[in-house]
């Protein structure tokens, strides 16, 4: 097949000419910014999507169209590898360079990435193209099938899809279907499939009841819509009263963000018997978290970091069980509740690694064990499992060397039941939903047993919004600011102030924003050190708009 390089020039000019003159760069997230400056870098991403997977001997490269839990009018796009890993670091910058180049120089940056890869142009190449449910998606999907179809690369768009189903196809596609089939009924028959074969037919057990009210709006998102479909193809080994059916404002008032960081209620709960559980998902359902309220009306969050705490607890068990020699170990970011962090270390005794923000650095780090898990406070994780912990549990379970008694061998069959129910390509809200039930069921646990494991230090995360947000620079896993000067030298000092307090300040790599964590001891400290925080952050990074106000001591 032979490509002519000049009908990307061509294309770009006529239908997707560059209209910002500021850099923009590939992210925590890839590509994310308001919709209408996105359509030259969808064109140029489904240009970069046929590279890669030409660069990749022809396997499938996805394309995920969402910008997850911003607001409305923001769209964005990120490329997916074809093990469903976030697309590899050295691309990443390709992708930078590719989106900043003019309209004019967007040809030589082509034939450059082509002559630096090696790649041949005229081979076979595959892209799956998948987006949410904004309005303006559809027209960001016809710009990315455009690039692609400009190199004559092989496109298949899925339409409205959540994130972590696009990543599960890719996989399906580049294992000959051995991880699954590659349609939506494959990926909600992979779950269901495993999930009611876990939980057999005593549907109760100790305090665990079959009741789970769901936050059917998902941020009025992709998964409101996935989710209701899903929800059919369960019977009733899941009892599940979905309220909310999506209408609405895309993340607004609602949504697994919006519960985490308000730490509170999404709008239209209904009226529920104190300590049932319910669970919100984002809106393109990569994450979740759950919550209820008490008897005494108070609103109590099981975030990412309890189900990572959760799952950590189970797997050990089964693994300790079934006796199989793997390593095991958990990954968090500098968000993750001090309190988790001390429970896993010292009364689970799995080891604890810090990344910086992002499930892409996450996901990597977690493969540095047999058994990885990995979560980020804001719900968004799952587990990976290595070759080798694989292939030793699925020895255990067939008794290979028939040195096994029964226990050790039903828990290995159990095991591998429970890595069939995880997407291990990417945090996913519905196969994690599944794994969370499927965990407490066998618990014979309600959401006050799950809570008691630990008690939460009291926390808050802010915005603030500076001249530039790169004027922060991070490091330590986004613990420790470079730049401003002096910056962290301040935070420092406020944080030695509280007991138990910890606080941190890093740039958004979603929005134009600057997010600030703090903790202390108590919510009077926790709410006084955010403050305190944000107004020095305000001084020293070029805040905008009104300064910070800091509540008066209270001692
Ligand atoms: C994206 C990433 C998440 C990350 C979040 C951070 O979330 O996928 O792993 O935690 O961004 O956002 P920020 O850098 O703005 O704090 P999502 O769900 O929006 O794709």
């Amino acid at each position: 097949m032979s490509v002519n390089l000049r009908a990307v020039y061509a294309f770009a000019r006529e239908m997707y000419p560059k209209n910002v003159t500021t850099d923009i760069q590939y992210g925590t997230a890839g590509f994310r910014t308001r919709n209408d400056k996105l359509y030259y870098v969808m064109y140029r991403m489904g240009l970069l999507a046929t590279l890669r997977s030409r660069a990749k001997d022809g396997q499938t490269i996805g394309v995920m169209i969402t910008a997850s839990h911003n607001p409305e009018p923001d769209n964005g796009v990120k490329l997916v590898d074809p093990m469903g890993e976030m697309l590899d670091q050295s691309w990443e910058k390709l992708a930078t360079n590719l989106v900043n180049v003019s309209d004019m120089e967007l040809q030589d940056e082509i034939a450059r990435i082509i002559e630096n890869e090696k790649i041949d142009i005229g081979s076979a190449s595959c892209v799956f193209v998948g987006m949410d449910n904004r309005y303006h998606s559809p027209g960001l999907l016809k710009a990315v099938e455009d690039g692609v179809l400009t190199l004559k690369g092989r496109v298949k768009s899925f339409g409205i899809v959540t994130t972590p189903m696009l990543h599960y196809f890719v996989v399906c596609a580049n294992t000959n279907n051995a991880y699954g089939v590659a349609t939506e009924e494959g990926y909600y028959d992979k779950l269901t499939t495993s999930f009611k074969r876990l939980r057999g037919t005593e549907f109760e057990r100790g305090n665990y009841k079959n009741k789970l009210i769901f936050d059917g709006k998902c941020a009025n998102g992709v998964g409101a819509r996935k989710m209701l479909r899903f929800l059919k193809t369960m019977d009733n080994s899941l009892g599940i009263e979905v309220f909310n059916k999506g209408e609405g404002k895309i993340n607004h008032e609602c949504g697994a963000d919006y519960v985490k960081v308000q730490q509170g209620c999404p709008i239209g709960l209904p009226e529920i018997e104190p300590n049932t559980r319910c669970c919100s998902v984002d809106g393109d359902a990569d994450r979740l978290v759950y919550f209820f309220t008490d008897a005494n009306n108070q609103f109590n969050l099981l975030d990412g970091d309890r189900i990572a705490t959760l799952i950590a607890g189970y797997l050990m068990d089964l693994i300790e069980k079934c006796g199989v020699d793997v390593t095991i170990g958990l990954v968090q970011t500098a968000y993750a509740n001090g309190a988790s962090t001390e429970y896993i270390q010292n009364v689970l005794k799995v080891p604890v690694a810090t990344t910086s923000t992002g499930v892409k650095h996450l996901h990597h780090k977690a493969t540095e064990f047999d058994v990885g898990i990995y979560f980020e406070a804001n719900g968004h994780g799952t587990v990976v499992f290595s070759n080798k912990a694989r292939k030793s549990i699925h020895a255990a379970s067939k008794n290979v060397g028939n040195d096994l008694n029964e226990e050790q061998v039903a828990a290995a069959r159990k095991l591998l039941l429970t890595i069939d129910l995880i997407n291990e390509t990417v945090g996913d809200a519905i196969s994690d939903m599944l794994l969370v039930e499927t965990i407490l069921h066998t618990n014979g646990w309600d959401v006050k047993d799950w809570l008691a494991a630990y008690t939460d230090l009291p926390n808050v995360q802010q915005k603030l919004m500076v001249a530039d947000r790169n004027v922060i620079r991070v490091t330590d896993a986004d613990r420790k600011c470079v730049t401003p000067d002096g910056l962290q030298k301040e935070i420092d000092l406020l944080v030695a102030k509280y007991p138990k307090g910890r606080s941190f300040v890093r740039p958004s790599g979603t929005e134009d924003v600057v997010r600030i964590y703090a903790e202390a001891a108590t919510r009077e400290d926790t709410d006084r050190l955010a403050s305190e925080v944000s107004l020095i952050t305000y001084r020293l990074a070029g805040g905008i708009g009104r300064e910070p106000s800091v509540p008066l001591s209270h001692m």
